[in-house]
């Protein structure tokens, strides 16, 4: 049996957003979500079990990670190793191209990545709705990076181990450009999942966000099949902000935007205004992604370059799915 295998996998980017959990133990989303990979924000992960370990080891990005972050590794890999009746310990090595953590979906394609090449590892047949569901349970945004181009992940319903996201569309489908405006380097200060539990217990409009957001997912989903960018965009601007005014109205709130977030956003609206098919999304992080048709991006990043306090842009297009060596 071959013990090592490596993984790559992109980040995505949920134009229909996700925030809430309809099961906590079990990781299972409340509202459904759709999505976009990216190319080419990579995640490259490789996973070796071995004889003479006396626990997982994870290194990412060069340095050996956080016990809290190995833990969450090492979740996964026992779910791996039961699955496959292994019961070596793993050397983890994970490398993202773009800055951790700091609301970039890192998370999305490292544990996409790792369930991936873990199970590789371990022998068991490469099977994406299998990783899709695996990655989920460690960080539902990854079940969406087991697939390329546009993605959909239902809401999930409680207790369901086998829960996952499939397929709407290749890549080819649809040339469009996700245009993202870098606001800061650093790590963010509220995490994904501390944010959205806080946001769940203590946000009056928490199950507004719930009720609002199966439509939103409709629209975007619809839009996406007929390739109408308006559609998309209207719901996904929706979908964003009714997140964030979430996360808002939270106690204390819960807030990811910062001052040169507002620009960007701003700086969007303007561009439509002149007439650019062009609309904005951020996640739990301070950054703005522009969603536009692959001819008009670099007329937004030239205008979204020049927005107070953003420090560089990338561009990402639709990529290809998790994929194992
Ligand atoms: C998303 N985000 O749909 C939403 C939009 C951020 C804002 O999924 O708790 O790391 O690990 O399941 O997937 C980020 O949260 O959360 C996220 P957990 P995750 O992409």
């Amino acid at each position: 049996m071959k013990r090592s295998a490596r993984a790559i996998a992109r980040a995505n980017i949920a134009l229909a957003k996700y925030w809430g959990k309809a099961d906590e133990a079990k990781n299972l989303p409340a509202v459904p979500s759709v999505s976009m990979t990216l190319d080419p924000l990579l995640t490259h992960t490789e996973v070796a079990f071995a004889e003479g370990l006396d626990a997982d080891r994870f290194v990412l990005g060069g340095q050996p990670a956080e016990p809290a972050e190995t833990a969450r590794v090492t979740k996964m890999l026992d779910r791996i190793r039961a699955e496959a009746g292994l019961s070596l310990f793993a050397e983890v090595t994970s490398g993202n191209d773009f800055p951790t953590a700091s609301g970039l979906a890192s998370s999305a394609s490292g544990f996409c990545a790792l369930a991936a090449a873990a199970r590789a590892a371990a022998g068991l047949p490469f099977d994406r709705a299998r990783i899709s569901a695996m990655a989920r349970a460690a960080s539902v945004s990854a079940a969406r990076s087991a697939f390329g181009g546009y993605v959909e992940l239902p809401l999930g319903q409680p207790g369901d181990d086998t829960h996952g996201a499939r397929p709407l569309a290749e890549p080819s489908h649809w040339d469009l450009r996700i245009v993202v405006a870098v606001t800061s380097e650093g790590r963010k200060a509220v995490g994904s999942t501390s944010g959205m539990l806080h946001t769940e217990r203590t946000s009056p409009y928490y199950k507004s966000w719930v009720e609002l957001s199966p439509g939103l997912a409709r629209e975007v989903r619809e839009g996406i099949l007929a390739r109408d960018l308006p559609r998309v965009g209207v719901a996904m601007e929706q979908s964003t902000l009714s997140m964030h005014a979430c996360g808002m109205a939270a106690a204390p709130y819960v807030l990811y935007f910062r001052p040169a977030t507002l620009a960007a956003l701003e700086c969007v609206r303007a561009l439509r205004d002149n007439g650019l098919e062009v609309w904005a999304t951020a996640d739990a992080g301070p950054h703005v992604k522009a969603l536009c048709h692959a001819r008009d991006h670099e007329q937004v990043a030239h205008a979204l370059a020049r927005a107070e306090g953003v420090l560089r842009t990338l561009i990402a297009s639709p990529g290809e799915g998790v994929s194992v060596e």
